[in-house]
């Protein structure tokens, strides 16, 4: 059994190249959810759906969150009547929101929801969120703290940060999550941004005392000098963390056996294997995925 820690982008890549080569019965993904929103009055949770989508065979892979030939007909209707309708959520993404809100409201944890999705999909890997509680990444602008959504998608990203904050300071992970991490047989922490995704699995009690009893592979998110997508530069210097695989090494090095770096990454992580980590393709995801694999491997 492998445990993947996985945000929405980098990792589900990944994700899609396991799923050529292992049995989605053996794999367990535990999920960021400290991106979650409520939003219109039901709940968004953008990395949990992205690796439901995906392997339900419904992602859309051109922008790697939301559902292939979604319409957005409610969102722009929503648009007009409410300024927080900031995000661009399809009409079916939408539906499994409202099913999740109702869930919620109702008193089902997120781990059951979510375990509730996966049955509906006909998802056979176990996706875990990493905690049941709310968790909330903020980031420090000159107006006050904003939730990360708000930062990336109202302002593209384009406001001065000065810090990260996690709300609360401390929180739990589910207790699936902990059988998970307690009974696998190796870890992998995937290539999604180390502030905003990994963080915050990290971050919930226990886990990175259970990762140290475990064989643990981490790839960076960094190709060539830079992550491909996403914020994660910005985010990790304003979290006074060197925006580079050497950085993202640091954060993790306390538990991790083996660091995957890519083979156009200027810095040299001492003792880190190099591969192509460029995901590009579903063949490009599972050559990857059978060399993360070859390395397990190696360290059971
Ligand atoms: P988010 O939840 O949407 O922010 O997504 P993640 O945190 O899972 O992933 C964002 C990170 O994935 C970025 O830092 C990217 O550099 C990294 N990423 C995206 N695609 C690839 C890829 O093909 N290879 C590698 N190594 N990193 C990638
Ligand atoms: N990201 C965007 O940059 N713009 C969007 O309009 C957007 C909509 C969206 C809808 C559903 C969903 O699950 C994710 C969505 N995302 C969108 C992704 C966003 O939530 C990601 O968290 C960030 O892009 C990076 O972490």
């Amino acid at each position: 059994m492998i445990t993947v820690l996985s945000g929405g982008t980098g990792t589900p890549k990944l994700l899609r190249g396991l799923h050529a080569l292992v049995p989605d019965e053996e794999v367990t993904v535990v999920v960021n959810t400290a991106e979650d929103l409520w939003i219109s009055g039901n709940h968004l949770s953008p990395d949990i759906d992205t690796v439901l989508y995906l392997y339900a065979g419904l992602l859309n892979t051109d922008t790697w969150w939301g559902i292939r030939g979604d319409t957005f007909l409610t969102h722009e209707a929503l648009a007009l009547l409410s300024k927080n309708e900031y995000i661009a959520l399809g009409d079916q993404d939408r539906a499994v929101h409202i099913a999740r809100g109702e869930m919620l409201r109702s008193g089902s944890t997120l781990t059951e929801a979510t375990r509730h999705l996966c049955r509906c999909f006909n998802v056979r890997a176990q996706v875990l969120p990493m905690s049941d509680a709310p968790v909330r990444t903020m980031v420090a602008t000159e107006g006050g703290l904003i939730h990360f959504q708000e930062y990336w998608i109202r302002h593209h990203g384009q406001v001065p940060i000065t810090s990260v904050v996690r709300q609360p300071d401390r929180f739990e992970a589910s207790p699936a999550v902990l059988d998970a991490l307690m009974e696998c047989d190796a870890v992998i922490l995937g290539p999604s941004n180390p502030v905003t995704s990994i963080g915050p699995i990290l971050e919930c009690v226990w886990v990175t005392d259970l990762l140290k009893e475990k064989p643990v592979i981490a790839v960076s998110p960094f190709i060539g000098d830079a992550p491909i997508s996403g914020p994660a530069a910005a985010l990790m210097e304003a979290s006074g963390v060197e925006p580079s695989s050497m950085g993202t090494y640091g954060l993790y090095k306390d538990f991790v056996d083996i660091f995957v770096q890519d083979v156009r990454d200027p810095v040299t992580v001492p003792g880190a294997v190099r591969y192509d980590t460029l995901m590009k393709d579903q063949e490009r995801s599972t050559a990857l995925a059978a060399r993360v694999l070859s390395l397990l491997k190696d360290l059971t």
